[in-house]
């Protein structure tokens, strides 16, 4: 089952600062209402149903308003509007439910003309945000290959989320359950996973990810001298899609940068080597969706982990 929450804008508190042009985010962002102008819409996804499936640490159902507690305060440097479109939640284990629910908001967001942002929630999330794109950019599921446009899923984490979904769908296993849909309807899966831990993933999900032909740079990979040609690549990978859909896992930062996830990365790809990666996403033109998963709040210390997620969204809405 899954339920929609109503609008909390008693979340959005911070510092009102009295000079001119001094604006934060919770002074801007406005509820989302119908015939809203074009904007980025703040989205939650309450569910953290598809971890505790996947045997991991539960809490990240209470990840979205943490994120907006966090980004509140940060300064507002925007020049289209913003809006919260309030939570998606997951009652009990009905992850299934859930995923049809936000990826039917999503898709309408679409078609409004907003860029959806998606504030998790387990990484289960994934199969929800590509699917409410999917029904967005392929409204015909019988569209033929030719004609179906390319779909580019950009995920920045340490692990591949590729398990086999044939058992038990989780937070584990949405790429895999993409991938099955896009070979049923005949689309090709354009997949880049950036940040994995070799440590963290089997040989049987590295054979996975090669044999679905996944664009993969290993965490030990992206250092500071080797970014460029990363950067590069990633364009490269680009240049063949039409649509966007860029995914961050939390736990890709390192524990010390992010301990409030599920599994903290005991070595991860730090913050600053992660922002050019979503800055090139960012700037392609061609970024449709994104999402933020996997933070839980009751694992964080000091806030840490909200406030790395805070501006990470800070950084993929800049839009000037
Ligand atoms: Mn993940």
């Amino acid at each position: 089952m899954a339920a929609n929450t109503s609008i909390d804008m008693s979340l959005w508190q911070g510092r009102t600062d009295p000079e001119p042009d001094s604006d934060r985010w919770h002074q801007r962002i406005e509820p989302l209402t119908n015939n809203a102008a074009p904007g980025c819409a703040l989205l939650g996804f309450e569910s953290d149903a598809g971890v505790a499936r996947n045997q991991g640490r539960t809490g990240a159902a209470e990840g979205p308003n943490a994120l907006r507690r966090a980004l509140a305060p940060l300064a507002w440097h925007r020049t289209a509007p913003a809006y919260d479109a309030g939570n998606v939640r997951c009652v009990g284990d009905g992850l299934e439910a859930a995923q049809q629910a936000l990826a039917d908001r999503l898709t309408a967001l679409l078609t409004a003309g907003h860029l959806p942002i998606v504030l998790g929630g387990g990484h289960e999330v994934a199969y929800a945000s590509w699917l409410g794109l999917a029904q967005f950019s392929m409204p015909e599921a019988s569209a033929s290959k030719e004609s179906a446009p390319r779909i580019g899923i950009i995920n920045l984490d340490a692990h591949f989320d590729l398990r086999d979904p044939a058992h038990i769908r989780s937070s584990g296993t949405p790429f895999s359950q993409i991938a099955d849909q896009c070979q049923k309807h005949g689309w090709s899966f354009r997949y880049a996973c950036l940040g994995v831990s070799r440590a963290a993933n089997t040989r049987a999900l590295f054979k996975r990810a090669n044999a679905l032909g996944t664009l993969i740079r290993e965490d030990r990979e992206i250092e500071a001298l080797r970014l460029d040609s990363i950067v590069r690549d990633v364009q490269r990978f680009i240049a063949k899609c039409d649509h966007l859909y860029l995914t961050i896992d939390l736990d890709v930062l390192p524990a010390a940068e992010a301990p409030g996830v599920s599994a903290p990365a005991a070595r991860g790809v730090s913050l600053a080597l992660i922002e050019p990666l979503v800055e090139a996403v960012r700037d392609s033109g061609k970024l449709r969706l994104a999402d933020l998963a996997e933070l839980n709040p009751s694992l964080d210390i000091d806030g840490r982990t909200a406030r790395a997620a805070a501006r990470l969204v800070h950084l993929l809405t800049l839009d000037n």
